[in-house]
């Protein structure tokens, strides 16, 4: 069987569009992945389902409990501490704080994992534990700030997808390359040559593959040093 996602949120009706889209919805019809979107109330035992509660120490906002997240990996996975898991499960917690979630993560956890659990706060923030020992990832997948975990769960699910055996259809190395070398892809172009006076570099149209090769990388150069200076250093 395939790789397996379990996605634990107060809004489960946030994944339902984006899984059956695209790459991630025809990998789900192949039977690649298994994904499930859990509501996190479910596991509360008190009668207003109550997931948070006031920060110890003071201070704005509320705090997601660790009661009802624990309840859900024990219930997802059988064990409720990092040290514990299967080999293959990968306990994720979405937030601002973690390390930051790049494609050598992606390739890790496709490789690795046989089920992912992906825990989606809100509020400001999550009681700490959660993080120390229920996670055995804590990611960020960018330095903003979103409202919940939601949005960042859904990067995750979907770079992990595409990279599993099978899920692009073809060859999947290639289409991979494109954030595993120091420089942004070359530009693109397709018909027609000419867009309302925007024409296609001259040079995309000789069938010369050597001249190709060489203005597709110097345009490569050009495009990461404007936009991603970063990468060079
Ligand atoms: C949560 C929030 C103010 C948290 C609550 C849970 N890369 C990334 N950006 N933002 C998140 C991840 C994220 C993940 C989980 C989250 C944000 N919030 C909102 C608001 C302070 C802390």
């Amino acid at each position: 069987m395939g790789m397996r996602f379990d996605i634990v949120t107060i809004f489960p009706e946030f994944f339902g569009v984006p899984a059956g889209c695209g790459i991630v919805g025809r990998a789900r019809d192949a039977g690649l992945v298994d994904i499930r979107a859990h509501d996190l109330r479910s596991w509360t035992t008190d009668r207003h389902h109550v997931v948070d509660d006031r920060p110890f120490g003071g201070g704005d906002g509320m705090v997601l409990k660790p009661e009802p997240l624990f309840a859900a990996v024990e219930s997802l996975t059988r064990a409720n501490r990092r040290e514990e898991y299967a080999e293959g499960t990968r306990v994720v917690l979405l937030s601002p704080q973690g390390r930051v979630f790049t494609q050598a993560l992606a390739d890790d956890l496709s490789k690795e994992a046989r089920q992912i659990v992906l825990l989606c706060g809100r509020y400001e923030g999550i009681d700490e534990r959660v993080a120390d020992a229920l996670a055995t990832d804590e990611i960020s997948i960018g330095d903003y700030v979103l409202s919940g975990g939601e949005a960042a769960a859904l990067v995750v699910l979907e770079t992990v997808v595409r990279l599993l055996p099978g899920a692009l259809g073809s060859d999947t190395s290639s289409v991979n390359e494109s954030f595993s070398g120091d420089l942004l892809d070359y530009p693109q172009y397709t018909r027609p040559p000419d867009f309302r006076g925007m024409r296609v570099p001259d040079v995309l149209l000789t069938g010369n593959h050597a001249e190709i090769a060489k203005w597709r990388q110097e345009a490569a150069l050009q495009k990461t040093q404007r936009n991603r200076p970063d990468l060079l250093k």
